[in-house]
């Protein structure tokens, strides 16, 4: 019996890769939590997109708790089962009117996961509407191979490497737009991107990344969290969780995570020799 799908949206899930729209906390709730960000980018002088990527729920103790939300975790365990780790979170926020958008890509092509099991919890902190640029799926692409991405560092393309895919149907697009406090679930081989935000408000989204335990770095050891259940494998260490806003350790390992990812030697999928 799941927790908080109902059988047709675990089903939907495994043959489209995708389902939403779901609740996870109240829209009060949501502004609450996008204050915040919007108090860290005011004090930083920058926009938040820069820095909270990859390991963003290192920065702040609340992110974490974001993470944990009951009802987000219920949906996870109801697709990967009981014993879930964080591996990490990233914020894509666009401002009103903004050009920048997603394009196409599989979060599997970097993530460096195997087996393929991690799902994405996108969790709405505002309006996050057609007209807004919400997230966009292509159903049934998780079912496919690991597709090759070109790596076009285009101008307002907000992924790190510009990876695009240049082979989805754009008449495949399903859109998944929610409400502020809402999130979609997608899995980490759904091709997905997001058009720029023609709204006058601003979109904001964090983006959280589960795995089941048993999911491992294809290339050596990673860092994660245990978010519900046990871990009964130990494939990972232990994130540096924030023992407050901006702990020093846990933003080193933001950083380290973050600039590994764009800067570093991190190939994709498509490139690498099979491990299974
Ligand atoms: O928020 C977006 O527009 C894109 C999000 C995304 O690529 C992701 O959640 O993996």
């Amino acid at each position: 019996m799941p927790k908080h799908l109902t059988a047709e949206q675990v089903e939907h899930f495994h043959t489209r890769g995708y389902a939403f729209p779901f609740r996870a906390f109240d829209a009060g709730r949501a502004a609450d939590y996008r204050g915040r960000i919007e108090a860290y980018e005011a004090a930083m002088g920058h926009d938040a997109n820069r820095t909270l990527k990859i390991k963003g729920h290192l920065a702040f103790p609340w992110l974490v708790d974001i993470a944990r939300t009951p009802a987000i975790l219920d949906a996870v365990e109801d697709l990967i089962g009981p014993d879930i780790l964080l591996f990490g979170a990233s914020i894509f926020a666009k401002d009103a009117r903004d050009p920048r958008y997603v394009s196409w890509h599989q979060d599997s092509a970097y993530f460096g996961l195997t087996p393929h099991r991690e799902v994405t919890a996108w969790v709405a902190l505002s309006e996050a509407s057609s007209l807004h640029g919400c997230l966009r799926v292509s159903p049934g692409t998780h079912r496919g191979p690991a597709l090759r991405h070109v790596e076009t560092f285009a101008k307002d393309n907000m992924l790190a490497k510009g990876q695009t895919l240049t082979e989805i149907d754009e008449a495949t697009a399903v859109e998944m737009p929610l409400s502020a406090g809402q999130f979609s679930l997608h899995h980490e081989q759904t091709a997905h991107s997001s058009l720029p935000n023609r709204s006058h408000e601003r979109r904001v989204g964090f983006a959280f990344f589960y795995i089941p335990t048993e999911v491992r770095m294809a290339t050596g050891r990673g860092k994660a969290t245990l978010v519900r259940g046990v871990d009964r494998f130990g494939h990972w260490d232990a994130d540096a969780l924030p023992r407050h806003d901006l702990d020093p350790l846990s933003m080193q390992q933001l950083g380290q995570s973050w600039g590994a990812y764009k800067d570093g030697e991190i190939r994709q999928a498509s490139d690498m020799e099979p491990v299974e």
